[in-house]
């Protein structure tokens, strides 16, 4: 087979012939290739029309079938299925070649990967693809990790096939090895704290202002006017206001509540927790889902006493709504915020030299959270790369000081009736955390030091102490 494909994908699931048409219209010509061979002839028959694909039977031949250096995407289940892909594909292979990971890996998997090849001159760049299928057809949001060298020869390719705002493509070199996968983890994790701060507020607009689904559905149109529009509050939107074809009732009324998940938000807070990201908003939202699924305790414990109905008017509904438009809003810059922490740890902790606001620009289209936002986020971290936190720039700050009132009204409204806010009631734990002055984790530090000797540091002098508390005098001795 002649060396003429310019990139080479194997694994033609839901996003690999996807990707491959994307690239293929886009001038590129694609060798492509699955375990099953149905899928190839699949994707030639019913889009073999839109560019030029080199199907290929075997891996020998897909190789074969790449322009040097060649660039191979593998597109297949995160984990073992990758791992044998690789190990097909490598020997292969020559140095100088890439290959590039698009599925799902844990950042520690593609760590792990990308040192082992790197010592045979290959290339390995885990990149993060949000979007889904019709993101991966029609321009996703692309994270991509590995050498900048890589990125020198890839990036123009995956700029390409991304989604654009504005002309710029959502598509970055966000820092090398593992990075790429774990921004797109961090994007998952944050796009976990989104939907559940919108279930929260659907719940809170029903069970507190009385609203309908339907209603509902239009009070979060209103909000997508502004400063909360995003791709998740359209779909809430859409999903609350379908009815159900089979009983007329409201489509959300008839679906189970039994939220699952596929893993990306529990490694974001496993991760959050090796790195300590205090990533409150993110794990109650993770959280929440797992609660969710508890059969046994929840019908073991439902029916227990709760909070207070309290009606309210129609007036008094709406100012509610216009009060939970500030918690929601306050609780998204607060889960975004988290995010964006944890990205700035792990830039830390393994050396990446990630652009923040590079990656607020790659997920204004093309992936979950896009968001109207992000503009803001991105203009923040342009302006100042070293910002400790948004609430440190001085528009969000602004924002977050205009919301106090109603957000915690919006809250003190739940808990009065009973109605569970985890994420919200998190983010606002998180930025009273932030914000104080003194915290009463001194006690945690006395408490420690009285039961494990741990030692304490003092508030007015250097080094770290003890206190010998079972002595009647309790003296004090410095440690170091
Ligand atoms: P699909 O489930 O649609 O397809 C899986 C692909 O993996 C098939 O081509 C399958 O080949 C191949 N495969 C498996 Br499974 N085990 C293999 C093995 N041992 N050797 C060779 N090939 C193997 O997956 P998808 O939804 O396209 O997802 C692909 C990757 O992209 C995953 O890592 C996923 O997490 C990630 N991702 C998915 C989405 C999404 O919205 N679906 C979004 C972003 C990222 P076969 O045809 O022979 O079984």
């Amino acid at each position: 087979m002649k060396e003429t494909a310019h990139i080479g994908i194997t694994g033609l699931g839901v996003m690999g012939r996807n990707l491959a048409r994307n690239f293929a219209r886009h001038g590129y010509t694609v060798a492509v290739h699955n375990r099953t061979g149905t899928r190839t002839r699949a994707l030639l028959e019913e889009f073999g029309h839109e560019g030029a694909f080199v199907p290929a039977r075997t891996v020998e031949g897909f190789v074969q079938a790449l322009q040097r250096p060649r660039k191979v995407m593998i597109m297949v289940q995160a984990g073992a299925a990758t791992d044998a892909v690789i190990d097909e594909v490598v020997p292969l292979l020559d140095p100088g070649d890439m290959i590039i990971d698009g599925g799902n890996a844990h950042f520690t998997d593609t760590r792990r990967r990308e040192a082992a090849l790197r010592e045979r001159g290959i290339h390995f760049v885990g990149s993060g693809i949000s979007g889904g299928e019709e993101g991966a057809l029609h321009g996703p949001s692309i994270m991509v990790g590995g050498s900048t060298e890589a990125y020198t020869v890839l990036g123009p390719m995956l700029e390409d096939i991304s989604a654009k705002v504005d002309g710029e493509p959502c598509c970055a070199h966000v820092g090398s090895d593992g990075a790429g996968h774990y921004v797109k983890m961090v994007h998952n994790g944050i796009e976990y704290a989104d939907m559940q701060l919108l279930a929260e507020a659907y719940d809170l607009l029903r069970r507190v202002a009385g609203y309908t689904p339907a209603e509902i559905a239009e009070v979060f149109r209103t909000f997508g006017k502004g400063r909360l529009n995003s791709y998740l509050l359209e779909v809430s939107a859409e999903v609350l206001a379908h009815t159900d074809p089979h009983t007329g009732s409201p489509f959300i009324d008839v679906v189970a509540d039994a939220a699952g998940q596929k893993g990306t938000g529990r490694w974001t807070v496993q991760t959050a927790l090796e790195l300590g990201s205090p990533s409150t908003t993110i794990a109650q939202a993770t959280f929440a889902r797992s609660a969710s699924s508890r059969d046994s305790l929840r019908s073991a414990y439902q029916g227990l006493p709760g909070g207070t109905p309290v009606p309210l008017s129609r007036t008094e509904a709406e100012r509610f709504a216009a009060s939970l438009e500030y918690a929601l809003y306050a609780s998204k810059v607060m889960a975004y915020d988290q995010g964006w922490t944890m990205i700035q740890d792990a830039a830390a902790e393994y050396g990446w030299r990630t652009d923040l606001a590079a990656v607020a620009r790659i997920w204004r289209a093309g992936c979950i959270i896009r968001a109207g936002f992000l503009d803001r986020v991105r203009a923040a971290y342009a302006a100042n790369p070293y910002t400790t936190g948004l609430l440190s720039e001085t528009s969000f700050a602004t924002e977050i000081a205009a919301a106090q009132v109603p957000w915690r009204e919006t809250l003190v409204a739940a808990t009065r009736r009973g109605v569970p806010v985890p994420a919200l009631s998190a983010a606002l734990a998180a930025y009273d955390t932030l914000r104080a002055d003194r915290l009463p984790t001194a006690l945690v530090q006395g408490q420690r030091d009285y039961f494990g000797a741990h030692t304490y540091s003092r508030t007015d002098l250097p080094g770290s102490f003890h206190t010998h508390w079972a002595l009647p005098e309790r003296p004090e001795t410095q440690i170091a």
